[in-house]
C-alpha cells in the first residue's frame, strides 16, 4: 500500500493530485501546520528528520523530494502513466529524477490535458 504524508497549503497537494488522476488506491496520512509559526509538526518530523513534505512509504521505502516522488509513483507504481520519461531540452537530455527543475512543468502540463484529479484531491484533503 502507498502512504502519502501531506502538509497542509504545501507542495504535496500536487501528490495527492498525481494519485487521484492515476486513480491510486493509497492511504492519506494528513499534517496540519502550527498555527502561529506554520511550521510542519512534530508528527512529520518523524518521518522526515527536517519536517517537510511531501514524503511517500511504499514497499518498505520512504521517499522524500516532490520530484523523486513523481518520478517514482509514475514508473515504479503506475507503469509509466503520466510519465514523460526522458525530456529532450534544447539539444540536451535530460532525466526527469535527475534533473529536478525540468521535470515539474511537463508533468504539470500534461496534468492540465488529463482531467479531473484536482478536485478529487481537494475533496480527499478537505480543501473544498
Ligand atoms: N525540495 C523539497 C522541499 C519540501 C518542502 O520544503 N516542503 C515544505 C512545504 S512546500 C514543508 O514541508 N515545509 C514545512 C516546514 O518547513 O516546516 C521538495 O520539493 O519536496
Amino acid at each position: 500500500m502507498l502512504t502519502v504524508h501531506h502538509l497542509n497549503n504545501s507542495r504535496s497537494f500536487r501528490i495527492v493530485w498525481l494519485c487521484e488522476e492515476l486513480g491510486l488506491d493509497y492511504k492519506l496520512v494528513q499534517h496540519t501546520r502550527d498555527k502561529e509559526t506554520l511550521r510542519a509538526p512534530d508528527s512529520l518530523k518523524k518521518i522526515h528528520p527536517l519536517g517537510k513534505a511531501p514524503v511517500i512509504e511504499h514497499d518498505g521505502q520512504t521517499i522524500a523530494e516532490t520530484d523523486a516522488i513523481i518520478h517514482y509513483i509514475c514508473n515504479k507504481i503506475a507503469g509509466g502513466r503520466l510519465s514523460h520519461g526522458e525530456i529532450r531540452f534544447f539539444g540536451r537530455r535530460y532525466k526527469p529524477d535527475v534533473d529536478a527543475g525540468v521535470q515539474r512543468s511537463p508533468w504539470s502540463s500534461t496534468l492540465a490535458a488529463e482531467g479531473s484529479g484536482v478536485s478529487q484531491a481537494y475533496e480527499r484533503t478537505g480543501r473544498l
